[in-house]
Parts: C-alpha cells; structure tokens; sequence
C-alpha cells in the first residue's frame, strides 16, 4: 500500500485528524494506497507555512526564483518514468500518453514561467502636456490557491502552480483526490530543487472539505480552478463576497466543423484524436461534430472504419491507445449518457460497450462510442459527458452549423476544418469561445490566453495573463512639472 502525504512546509505529514482516503487503480478497480482527508485544520496549518515563507519568496530575486523553477522542470524530465507510471496508474490513461503528452506538459509549465517570469513587464505612460508619468507596479498577491482536476493532473496542478510561484506568490495546491499521486512525488523534487519551505504546500483531501477550507479561507487571496461546472458555481459563490481574485476553467462541449473543401485524410486523423484523446477526458475535446452534408456519409463510414481500430486495453501495454476511464463514479456516469441513446432518435453506429479486459476485471473500460444525432437540443449535445463519447449530425449551410455550434451553454474551444480562408475567418469572428483552431487541434502555444466564456468559464490562463491574474497591479502617478 502507498501512503500519501501532505507536503507542508517541505515536510510530508500525515492529516492532522488522521483520517485517509483510499486511492484506486482504475485499470483493475483495486485500492492501491491512501491519501490524507485534509480538514480546514490542515489547511490552517498550510496557510501559516506559507504566510511565513511569502516576505523572502516575494523579495527573491527573479534571478534566483526563476533558476528554482528551472531546476524542477529538468528534475521532471528525470524522473519521466516515474511520473508516467503514477499518472497512469492513478487515472487509467496509457503510459505512453502520460510519457508523450503529461510529463513533458509538466516539466515544460515549469520551464516556460521560468523564463516568462524574467520577461515579465509593467507599463508606464507619459504625458508631457500635463508634465506626468504614471507607471505600474506588479507586486504577487500573497497566499494563492491552485485546485486541479484528474483528467490531466500533473499537467493541469503544474499549469497553475508554476505561474503563480514565477510571480512571487506561495501556494497552497489542492489536486484531485482521484489522482493525488503525481502532486505527492511533486513535493520531493521541489525540495531537491531547493524550492524554500512554506513556498508550496500541497494538500490532499474532498473538494468538500480541504478544497472548501481553501476557498472559505479569508487570507487566501486568490484562486485558480480547473474542474466542472457545478464546482466553479460554488466557488464564485463562495469566494465573490471576499473579493477574492477567481480564475476558473470549467468545463467544454465543443465543436468540431467539418467543411467539404477540408483536407480530407488529415481533418479525419485528428478528429479520431479530438474525440477520444485521454478517453474523451479532456476539455478541450471535439465532442459534437458537424459534417457538410454532401461528405456527411463517405465522413461517417472512414470515422467508425478509423475508430474501430484503436486499441482498448490496459494502461501499461504499448499498443493501448485507449486506457480506461478514471474512476467507477465516472464510468457510470459516461454509461448513464450511453444508456439514454435511441430516446431522442439518436442512433448508436458505434462502441458503447463495457470492455472486459484479462486480467483487469474491475477495470473501467469502454469502447469509443460514436452516436448520430437529430438534433443539437439533445442532451448527448447539450450535456458535458466528458468520456469517449461524441455525436456526429449533418449540416447544410454555415448560418445553420454556426447557430447549432453556439447553441449550448458551454463555450471553451471549437475546430473548423475549411481550406476557405474568408470562411475559417468569419467562423473564427463569431464562434462564442475562447480558443479556435483551424486545420488543426490541440496544437497548444503556452504564450497564448487559455480559457473559455459562458459556463466554460471566467479569466484566462497562459503566457502574461496569468501573470498578471497572479499580481495585483499598482498605478503611480507623479507630477514632474
Ligand atoms: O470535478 P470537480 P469532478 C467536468 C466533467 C466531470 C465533471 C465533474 O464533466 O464529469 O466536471 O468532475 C475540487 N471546493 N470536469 O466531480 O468536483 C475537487 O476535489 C473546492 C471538467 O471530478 O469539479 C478537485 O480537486 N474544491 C474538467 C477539483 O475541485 C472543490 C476536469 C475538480 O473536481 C470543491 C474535470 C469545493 N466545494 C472534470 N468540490 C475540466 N474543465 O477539464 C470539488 N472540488
């Protein structure tokens, strides 16, 4: 059994109340380790840690602050295996996915706030006519709070964790409780790149109860989210009458727009990737696609050809490229969606079964589902289901497929797959969303703003905006005349 701790102040405690959780492989459905149920007691403790350490972190050089985070992203890429291996077993994602995509995202936040930090700049104006200047001050905010999903979990807590210490805050992270175990081996490398005590502390728990101390928490001046929809509602609720600074990442029903004048074989090969990377459990993925109608039957018969030959299997086989789903609550969430198919006049073309997997009977396998629907008011479109599912339905003109991709109350990412550049601008114009690709998916820049309107979402993460979230900004005014 692996024994998780709380890492505080550079040291890994068991919770104060001493109350665990077990942690699941969901590759087999077994209870591999446990992990602390943190209370406000924990977090207490944490908050008073980080506190101490902010005036000599705040007052480090960004030199040095910057050489720290360096130093963390390489000592991530030593420990590639290691990394993988956790993130696979605790989510179900094959290791060569956490290899090629999850680690290396890691290693890469760290390495690019790094070197953002020391490019990091404030704005002064002059106007002479008046005989002044203003210029502005970026000063880091205090004791952050960093709360992460399991869908990418060292990739997404490394996503918000990096900027704000690059900017000069302490932390205290809050991971999944689903896939706490990359966040625990996180805290050793920080010591041994010789992050100081108090700067980051992780604490591992229920939403309910350590991630509800971390919001509540009055001191705490900011925090950063990533998780559903539901959640970030509480969140705002509960932190809008402290002022708290929110940035939240919620969830996505996104569009994929395929136009007849695509390039046909390479709009096909990523949307087989938009629609079932990290089984469907990414935010960002395509899960309602549109089809013209005149390529709506060559485009159905290619995909289910396409997709009946990925390989589900056990996170721990090479050729797996489909894992299994993160936990049994999810799994049967995603089944409950399957389950609903024909009552609308949706029609199953494809998947939609449990998959029995030698040797890993509890394990929470599905086959990637294809489902044709009649219309987007449906709920298999309306409804976040966040598996290996997605719909596909034909479309006839653009007014129509512009309509229906806006049509849901989500607005985070959408693809347009066009060789019309007018057509790829005006779609780019007027989908309500954050974030837009063309010709391409997932093709990710970290310098870029990242994040979604509607109920995707509020702020943005990435490059300079989040170093600004991550900063409270002064504005001096000074008379010269
Ligand atoms: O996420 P939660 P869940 C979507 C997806 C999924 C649904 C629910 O549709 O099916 O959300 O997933 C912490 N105060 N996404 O329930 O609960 C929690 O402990 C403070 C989309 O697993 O939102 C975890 O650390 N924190 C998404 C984090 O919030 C709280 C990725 C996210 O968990 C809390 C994951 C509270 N009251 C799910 N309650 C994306 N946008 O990528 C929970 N948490």
């Amino acid at each position: 059994m692996i024994q998780l701790k709380n890492f505080i102040n550079g040291e890994f405690l068991n919770p104060i109340q001493n109350q665990w959780l077990d942690n699941y492989n969901p590759s087999n459905g077994s209870i591999y380790g446990q992990l602390p149920n943190s209370c406000l007691k924990d977090v207490n403790f944490a908050y008073e840690a980080a506190k101490k350490a902010f005036e000599s972190w705040s007052n480090t050089p960004i030199e040095k602050r910057s050489a720290i985070l360096l130093k963390i992203a390489s000592l991530i890429d030593d420990n590639l295996d290691r990394f993988a291996e956790a993130e696979s077993k605790d989510n179900g994602k094959p290791i060569s996915v956490a290899k090629r995509l999850d680690v290396p995202r890691a290693a890469s936040n760290f390495r690019f706030f790094g070197h953002a930090i020391t490019q990091f700049q404030s704005e002064s104006h002059e106007t002479k006519s008046e005989k002044t200047i203003n210029y502005t001050l970026r000063h880091p905010l205090g004791v952050v709070g960093c709360i992460s999903p399991w869908n990418l979990p060292l990739y997404l807590l490394t996503w918000k964790i990096a900027p704000a210490l690059a900017a000069g805050n302490c932390v205290i992270a809050k991971p999944s409780e689903i896939t706490p175990y990359t966040a625990f081996l996180l805290g050793e490398i920080c010591n041994k790149a010789g992050l100081p005590k108090g700067v980051l502390n992780i604490i591992h728990g229920k939403g309910a109860n350590a991630g509800q101390a971390i919001i509540e928490h009055v001191h705490i001046k900011a925090i950063s989210f990533t998780g559903g929809t539901e959640t970030g509602k509480i969140i705002a609720r509960t932190a809008a009458p402290m002022f708290k600074k929110l940035s939240l990442e919620l969830g996505g029903k996104n569009p994929n727009i395929i136009f007849a004048d695509c390039d046909y074989e390479k709009m096909l090969i990523s949307t087989v990737k938009s629609s079932f990377s990290n089984q469907g459990q990414i935010c960002l993925c395509g899960s309602r696609i549109f089809v013209e109608a005149s390529i709506f039957d060559q485009f159905k018969t290619d995909f289910i050809k396409c997709v009946s030959k990925l390989i589900v299997g056990p996170p721990s086989n090479k050729s797996t490229q489909i894992g299994a789903l993160v936990s049994k609550a999810h799994y049967e969430k995603v089944l409950s969606f399957i389950d609903r198919v024909g009552s609308d006049g949706s029609k199953l073309l494809y998947g939609g079964k449990r998959v029995h997997v030698k040797d890993h009977e509890g394990g929470y396998y599905l086959t990637p589902t294809i489902v044709q629907v009649e219309s987007n008011s449906c709920q298999l479109n309306q409804e976040e289901i966040f598996g290996p599912v997605v719909t596909i339905m034909p479309f006839e003109s653009e007014s129509q497929v512009l309509e229906m991709a806006n049509d849901v109350k989500y607005g985070l990412s959408a693809t347009v797959w066009t060789n019309n550049l007018k057509r790829s601008l005006f779609f780019s114009e007027h989908l309500e969303c954050g974030i837009v690709w063309v010709n391409t998916w997932m093709q990710r820049d970290l310098r870029t703003p990242f994040g979604g309107v509607k109920s995707s979402g509020l702020g943005r993460e990435g490059g300079f905006e989040v170093l600004r979230f991550f900063s409270e900004t002064k504005n001096i005014c000074i008379n010269y005349k």
